[in-house]
């Protein structure tokens, strides 16, 4: 009985010592902090971003941790990331997000299931696996698609920037309905020439939403740019846009 407990008990606490070592010596993940959020009005278009605050450099293990909003949440399937991780940022975003012009690249997308509002804009609580949390009032969260929150609850111009450094801003603002008559693709008015075609050409494609200047040139403003536009528009070319209807989809 004696001899059996003196073999067991030093494993057990060799086993001990090794997870210890494993948690916290050798890589965290916990001095993550939740520093910027980022929404459209309509909740399709966030980003979450991350910041190591602690200016330690082992916070490796991302991957497992919770997001977590007051209705939803989801697990951060990226990581261990590569270390130094002092203050670094992590970007989580939805994959509307990664599309537009001025993103860096997420270093995760926010997975389809708890869009559109992975947070609420009109208040809610952004929590990094009980190790931080970014709480918000209603009206606190801008949502003209320019402005973000960030943590001290100031707001100014989006900066998303990702763990590889790179940052940018975008812009998410709602386009502007087309102000121009039917087939004035450019504006200013005057037949519709190769001037309006030019424009079409180079919005042809482009979603119409993320680009006021390309707002005309979704003719039947069906949301996208396409073949239907063209032949639109190519019914139109050479007449006096100035005696079109405002609207080509009326
Ligand atoms: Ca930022
Ligand atoms: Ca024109
Ligand atoms: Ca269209």
């Amino acid at each position: 009985m004696n001899v059996k407990a003196k073999t067991v008990a030093p494993g057990i606490v060799l086993v001990g010592m090794l997870s210890l070592g494993a948690g916290t010596a050798a890589a965290g993940g916990h001095t993550w902090d939740v520093n910027e959020l980022f929404s459209n009005a309509d909740g399709t278009i966030q980003f979450i971003e991350l910041r190591e605050g602690n200016g330690t450099p082992n916070e490796v293990n991302t991957q497992g941790k919770v997001m977590s909003s007051d209705a939803k949440n989801f697990t951060i399937t990226v990581g261990p990331l590569e270390a130094p991780t002092s203050n670094k940022h992590f970007l989580i975003a939805t994959a509307s997000f990664a599309a537009l012009d001025g993103a860096p690249t997420p270093d995760m997308i926010i997975p389809a299931g708890v869009l559109p509002m992975f947070f609420d804009t009109g208040g809610d609580s952004v929590d990094y696996s009980t190790w931080d949390t970014l709480t918000f009032g209603a009206g606190v969260l801008p949502t003209d698609g320019i402005n973000s929150l960030n943590a001290d609850l100031t707001t100014g111009m989006n900066s998303p920037t990702n763990y590889a450094d790179e940052s940018g801003s975008v812009d998410a603002s709602p386009a502007a309905a087309c102000p121009n008559t039917c087939g004035d693709v450019n504006g200013g008015g005057g037949p519709v020439d190769l001037n309006d075609f030019a424009t079409f050409a180079t919005c042809f494609g482009i979603d119409p939403s993320t680009s006021t200047a390309c707002a005309c040139s979704d003719l039947n403003e069906d949301g996208t740019i396409n073949l239907n536009d063209f032949a639109t528009f190519a019914g139109l070319f050479g007449e006096s846009s100035t005696t079109s209807i405002p609207n080509c989809s009326d």
